[in-house]
């Protein structure tokens, strides 16, 4: 027969946030307009890493980034992708990237600064790991024509937050402070399809954790311990936890999103104030476990979304997850 089944009713990203805006009220369709950039720079980055992967473009560039790791070709393409669909925007004034020292304010008008890691988890671009973006939106503070001062600012005060990442699809997921979207990339459409509306954590108690358990040596005896302990039977079920470790945060954090657990990087004695960074890898990644019914805090367990950086590259120890296990963390520590 001819029939087959086929839905014609899809929720594309673009049609998604457009009723959304329609819901807010006195809403300028700005930042509709602005998250309709994002999404081109997420598909032509997806695009670039489906291609490098053919045309052999990973290798050395050459030069170090702002924070000294070594750059990759694709971390120079897909900070340049970024840099020119801000720009091309029209509405954001403000740009900060892991990938360029100083933050970037553009010519012309513009009410919003965007902060964001274009190619986060590069090191595992090579063996084809899932690597992904990370963002995160202000509005300018009333009256700035765009300063640092726009960007120093708690992750409470963002108005949109996010990652997509790159792997068998792109899947992009989306907070703008009423709840989590997730989205697919139909890249035969062209188009983010909704498919995890409404996103909550799983909370179902897996006892997953996620670390970098080859820097136990440098971590304080608190936190050897607490791990140390997870590896034993649990109360609740008898037994160990599960360990998983991507390296990839996006990819991490994506998996405790669909299978709950606990991701953490805490400072140790070789990274001080920790490995991520505050504004554009802590506070989009908090602000998504939030909306999502999870939590994340600091290795001392302040609320991640209340820190101030006090620089665009700042850093911090985290812990993020499903309630229940941050809350082990919590215990541990003494702060519950
Ligand atoms: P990057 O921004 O240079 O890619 O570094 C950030 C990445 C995160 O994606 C990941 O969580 C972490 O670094 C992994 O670090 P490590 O290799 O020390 O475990
Ligand atoms: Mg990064």
């Amino acid at each position: 027969s001819d029939e087959f089944q086929v839905d014609t009713d899809i929720i594309t990203l673009t049609r998604f946030i457009l009723s959304t805006q329609q819901k807010v009220q006195h809403a300028t369709g700005e930042l509709t307009l602005l998250l309709n950039s994002l999404q081109f720079a997420f598909k032509f980055i997806a695009n670039n890493i489906r291609k490098a992967e053919l045309v052999n473009l990973i290798g050395l560039a050459g030069a170090s980034n702002s924070t000294g790791d070594a750059q990759k070709k694709l971390d120079v393409i897909g900070d340049e992708i970024f840099i020119n669909a801000m720009k091309g925007s029209g509405n954001v004034k403000v740009l900060v990237s892991e990938e360029q020292e100083d933050l970037i304010v553009f010519e012309g008008e513009g009410n919003y600064a965007v902060v964001c890691d274009p190619i986060d988890g590069s090191s595992n671009l090579d063996a084809g790991v899932s690597v992904g973006t990370i963002f995160g939106v202000y509005k300018l503070l009333p009256g700035s024509k765009g300063s640092i001062k726009d960007v120093l600012r708690p992750g409470t005060e963002m108005v949109a937050a996010g990652y997509t990442m790159y792997g068998a699809s792109a899947h992009l997921m989306l907070t703008t402070g009423q709840g989590v979207n997730g989205f697919t990339l139909d890249s035969s459409l062209g188009e983010f399809i909704l498919t995890h509306p409404n996103l909550k954590i799983n909370d179902n108690n897996k006892q997953i954790f996620s670390v970098n358990e080859g820097n136990t040596i440098y971590w304080d005896a608190k936190i050897q311990k607490f791990f140390q302990d997870l590896k034993k039977p649990q109360i609740e079920t008898g037994l160990p936890y599960s360990a998983r470790y991507i390296g990839s945060m996006v990819a991490d954090v994506h998996r405790t999103l669909l299978y709950g657990g606990l991701f953490s990087y805490p400072a140790d004695s070789k990274s001080k104030n920790g490995k991520l960074r505050i504004l554009y890898e802590c506070f989009p990644m908090a602000f998504l476990l939030e909306q999502a019914g999870g939590k994340a805090v600091t290795d001392s367990g302040e609320r991640i979304l209340e820190l101030i950086p006090k620089a665009i590259h700042d850093r911090s120890g985290i812990w993020l997850g499903s309630i229940i296990e941050v809350d082990k963390y919590l215990k541990a520590i003494g702060k519950l």
